[in-house]
């Protein structure tokens, strides 16, 4: 890896960076998730790289979900396996979701790579080495555990390919996703679009489920109730636009 100063400004960004890289030369991540992390910086860029109101908003909402699930999942691909692999591991544990490794760029060697990087934070059980269902799609991502997505109620996404999000969706479940595009086809066919970088989304998924764990059903049935995604997307868009219009005038040039 580059050695990255800490106090460089872009420090978080250049870090995430080299994680990806290094997931790729693992073998966990595809050279194709390269391609896929230049897309959310950039888009990290426009909201300014932090979480954003109406993201803690999602996040809070997407953990209501999850925890009055009957079975819920996590997604696994080979960015997040890169990026976050603690933290989908200490998710899954706080919550009581499953976890399930699910490749767009699939080979049986980097389901396996993946299964086993999770046991080693920590992953009892990783489903999604049987494959032993498909989803009506005609693409790899279609290969899901019987016991796992297949069955699932709520299913959390990272990183989605828009049609898979559209075919659980369609599918009756909870579909909830974490993408930096708020204009995505995974995000205008979410029931939860978070916007925001997986490695801050998460993180503050913990921390509201440590808070929210205790609650009643009644209580987090009306974190449910009172959420909008189509006005949590209306402000991920307006955070950008806002951003922009900042960024210009501090540099002197007209915003029109
Ligand atoms: O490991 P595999 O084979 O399953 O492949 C995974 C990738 C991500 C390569 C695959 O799903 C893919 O090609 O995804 P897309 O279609 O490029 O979509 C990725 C979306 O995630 C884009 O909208 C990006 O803006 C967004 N994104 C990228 N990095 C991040 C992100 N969103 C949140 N956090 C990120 N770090």
């Amino acid at each position: 890896m580059t050695e990255i100063p800490i106090d460089h400004p872009r420090y978080e960004s250049l870090i995430t960076r080299e994680k990806i890289v290094e997931g790729v030369r693992m073998g966990f991540t595809s050279q194709q998730g390269l391609v896929a992390q230049g897309r959310g910086e950039a888009f990290d860029y426009l909201i300014g790289e932090k979480t954003i109101e109406s993201a803690a908003v999602a996040e809070r909402a997407a953990v209501a979900y999850i925890l009055l699930a009957k079975r819920p999942i996590i997604s696994v691909n080979g960015n997040t396996a890169a990026l976050v692999p603690e933290s989908l591991v200490a998710l899954a544990d706080f919550t009581g979701a499953a976890l399930e490794v699910n490749l767009f760029h699939r080979s049986d060697a980097r389901v396996h790579k993946i299964i086993e990087l999770l046991k080693s934070h920590g992953a009892v059980k990783v489903l999604g080495g049987k494959g032993d269902k498909r989803l009506d799609l005609s693409h790899d991502r279609a290969i899901v555990d019987e016991e796992g997505i297949f069955s699932a109620d709520v299913v959390l996404v990272p990183l989605e390919d828009g049609d898979r999000c559209q075919k659980l969706a369609e599918m009756g479940k909870t579909v909830i996703a974490i993408d930096l595009n708020p204009l995505s086809r995974t995000s205008l066919s979410a029931t939860v679009t978070i916007v925001d970088n997986v490695t801050r989304a998460l993180q503050n998924m913990i921390h509201f489920t440590k808070e929210m764990k205790q609650d009643s059903r009644q209580s987090l049935e009306e974190v449910i109730e009172a959420y909008d995604n189509n006005e949590v997307i209306a402000d991920a868009l307006y955070a950008i636009q806002e951003r922009l219009k900042q960024q210009s005038e501090e540099r002197g040039i007209r915003w029109i």
